[in-house]
């Protein structure tokens, strides 16, 4: 049990359901004949052969017995079965009797939504769910659900903690490594239907010949699980790759040479999915550089793919490096000004949060700043800034609190969430999506760590349906990781979801952000202050003083407030109406300020911290008593993880706290432990071997 079956175990079913699904299922039909259809008939004969513990035949007509069917509603037509909107990618699972048998049916309207109702009805007997009588339909609400892969050409990862690239371009096309059919499966059972194979801080040398023979097959291992391949765009690949002494978009030998080099992709891989592109950004490329704008940028590009079908994602993650410059107010600035402008293809992906990827912060104001654009939603699987691998931190609950947050007003009185801006906002389904940067790499178990896989799940999961509660889908990918039985569930999942906030409260409570040490961004470094850009220092960000702490970006400091609706400008400009959780995200306040607790700020901070390594504590205690439930090995190894992160939690605490006593002039109030060293003893560490150094 080394984790590499992720949420594909296919255990047996317990003893109390498996001979009801064995009465349920004695026979199964997948009708049609697709590479995709072949799939499903594969991950079902794997599933059920499992599931039920015998060995099953999947054939392709309707045998005798209980039977179940599946097949698009075109295919099983004799059934003449009620047709269930389930859209191009949507099933439905039913139950019928027909002439004195049971017969369980999954139908959808395409060959990809058998298979992934085939991983639907697999799911809900994996989470120990009956399935007499069942009844459900399910279809994605976004249109694009994307893993954004920062994998470089040479299999580095940037922000990643789980090993090497899968993608092995050395042995690329001729060696088709069966791991890339796991991970389409695994994609495709939570319903992931793209993926971008490359780095944003892009290599443009992915878009010459060599690579897209490379990348051709991979697009065919992914193709019958309906998971599209995308490629990042380094905008001077003209230049570099191309032999042009210019990338400006309104060169017309530049627009030329995108529409061929398009044209040559399109011979590779007939169904690429299209471009991602982070420009001018961070030192990348872009527009700009030509006194161009992002519109400009982005549907020169949008122009090039357009024909065949391809879209542009093209990242709102900008800001320059001007110390008079809130960051948290670049993008929106950058942006809003040409909402409208972009092409059809285009969809502007925003991270989060304003400014980048923190364990808290408050929703971009982009989704509720824009009306003629399309937006879609950037998260960060991999945890850079969360701990990496060894933190276990459940992201589905910051997700969903992001989703679910309060965006906007409509003038009916309505209010209406970041998802109804993303998704309802545009036309719907069919110009939305999500990309989560990946936590993939070459590590068996994936991840770098068995509960990072629940973060991969969590994704794919929300992207589907963003309505979708974190618990529930932290309830789902637990039972079918480790086991359905309640006794486990039950504590294991109060533990995913108190955890995140047990990695804001160690690291970065009540609003601050962006405290992690340079470069690597491992453990923390609250008193770094002499980095080039004034925006990639910690001190920047907290702005602690002997008098109050916090970033002012209230109307009377950077009014980062006012890209927001009214009614949050309101609450959130005000630090009485500003909920505790973005006090110091919003406000810069003395160190005694009243909170509504009773506290002071600085007890409150305090508190907080300590509170943070707590919850730590009890997670290993939770932990320890599922030993019985769980394989010695998975078992050890999350313990093991548990323990680095409990040291590395208190390591956050006292080094934070260490740095704030000194620079505020305070001691720690009565019955906390004074951290043992002084600041400089926390300056004085370095990591050579933290991954991302360097
Ligand atoms: C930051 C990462 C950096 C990425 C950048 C991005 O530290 O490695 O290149 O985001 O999203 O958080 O482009």
């Amino acid at each position: 049990e080394d984790g590499y079956d992720l949420w594909l175990r296919y255990e047996q079913a317990s003893e109390d359901l498996r001979p009801d699904y064995r009465k349920q299922i004695s026979a199964i039909a997948i009708l049609g004949d697709s590479p995709t259809i072949a799939a499903a008939r594969q991950e079902m004969a794997t599933g059920l052969a499992g599931i039920l513990d015998k060995t099953v035949t999947v054939g392709t007509s309707v045998p005798r017995g209980n039977t179940l069917v599946a097949g698009t509603y075109d295919a099983l037509s004799d059934l003449d079965l009620d047709r269930a909107d389930v859209g191009p990618e949507g099933y439905a699972i039913t139950q019928m009797r027909r002439d004195g048998r049971i017969l369980t049916i999954i139908a959808a309207d395409s060959d990809i939504g058998v298979l992934y109702g085939t991983f639907g009805l697999l799911q809900h007997m994996l989470q120990g769910e009956p399935i007499a009588g069942i009844d459900l339909v399910s279809r994605p609400a976004t249109q694009h659900r994307l893993l954004n892969h920062w994998d470089n050409l040479d299999r580095y990862v940037e922000r990643g903690y789980a090993g090497q690239s899968l993608w092995d371009w050395h042995k690329l096309p001729d060696y088709r490594d069966p791991r890339y059919t796991d991970y389409a499966r695994a994609n495709a059972a939570i319903g992931v239907n793209g993926t971008s194979l490359t780095n944003v801080n892009a290599n443009a040398e992915v878009l010459t010949p060599q690579y897209l023979e490379k990348a051709a097959p991979l697009a065919d291992v992914f193709r019958p699980y309906g998971i599209k391949v995308y490629l990042t765009a380094r905008f001077s690949a003209p230049i570099e790759i191309g032999g042009l002494d210019t990338a400006d978009p309104s060169n017309e030998e530049v627009q030329a040479w995108w529409e061929a080099k398009a044209e040559e992709i399109y011979n590779y891989i007939p169904d690429f999915g299209g471009f991602l592109v982070k420009a001018n950004s961070e030192g990348q490329p872009g527009p700009q550089d030509y006194d161009r704008n992002h519109a400009d940028g982005a549907n020169m590009l949008a122009d090039a793919v357009a024909p065949h079908g391809g879209i542009v994602m093209w990242r709102a993650f900008v800001y320059a490096a001007d110390e008079t410059q809130d960051r948290a107010k670049q993008a929106w600035e950058e942006f809003v000004p040409f909402d409208g402008q972009f092409r059809d293809n285009v969809l502007i992906q925003v991270k989060n949060g304003p400014i980048d990827f923190q364990p808290r912060e408050p929703f971009s104001p982009l989704f509720a700043g824009v009306e003629d654009t399309k937006l879609m939603m950037e998260f960060q699987i991999t945890k850079e800034y969360l701990g990496f691998a060894t933190h276990l931190a459940y992201l589905g609950t910051m997700w969903e609190e992001t989703l679910d947050a309060p965006a906007q007003r409509t003038e009916e009185g309505e209010t209406l969430t970041v998802t109804d801006m993303m998704v309802s906002g545009n036309d719907a389904y069919t110009v939305s999506g999500m990309a989560g940067v990946a936590n993939i790499g070459t590590d068996r178990n994936w991840s770098g760590s068995i509960f990072d896989q629940a973060n991969w799940y969590a994704f794919g999961r929300l992207a589907w349906d963003p309505a979708l509660d974190a618990e529930t889908v932290a309830r789902e990918w637990a039972a079918m990781t480790f086991t359905p039985d309640r006794a486990f569930l039950d504590p294991v999942v109060a533990m995913m979801m108190g955890s995140r906030e047990a990695v804001v409260d160690y690291m970065t409570p009540l609003g601050l952000h962006h405290l992690m040490d340079t470069g690597h961004h491992y453990g923390p470094g609250p008193w770094v202050d002499d980095l080039d850009r004034p925006d990639w220092n910690p001190a920047y960000y907290h702005k602690a003083d002997e008098d109050g702490i916090g970033f002012d970006r209230s109307s009377s400091g950077s009014d980062a407030v006012s890209q927001y609706a009214g009614f949050l400008r309101e609450e959130w400009d005000d630090p009485e109406t500003t909920p505790d959780e973005l006090l110091l995200w919003f406000h810069h306040l003395s160190w005694d300020y009243e909170m509504r607790s009773g506290r002071t700020l600085w007890e409150e901070i305090v508190h907080h911290y300590q509170r943070g390594v707590d919850e730590v504590e009890a997670m290993r205690e939770t932990w320890d008593g599922m030993a019985p439930y769980v394989d010695a090995e998975r078992h050890a190894q999350i313990a093991d993880f548990l323990a680095i992160q409990e040291k590395e939690a208190r390591w956050w605490r006292n080094a934070c706290l260490a740095y704030f006593m000194e620079v505020s002039g305070r001691d720690l109030p009565d019955g906390y432990e004074a951290p043992p060293h002084d600041v400089d003893h926390y300056k004085s560490l370095y990591f050579p071997s933290a991954p991302g150094n360097g």
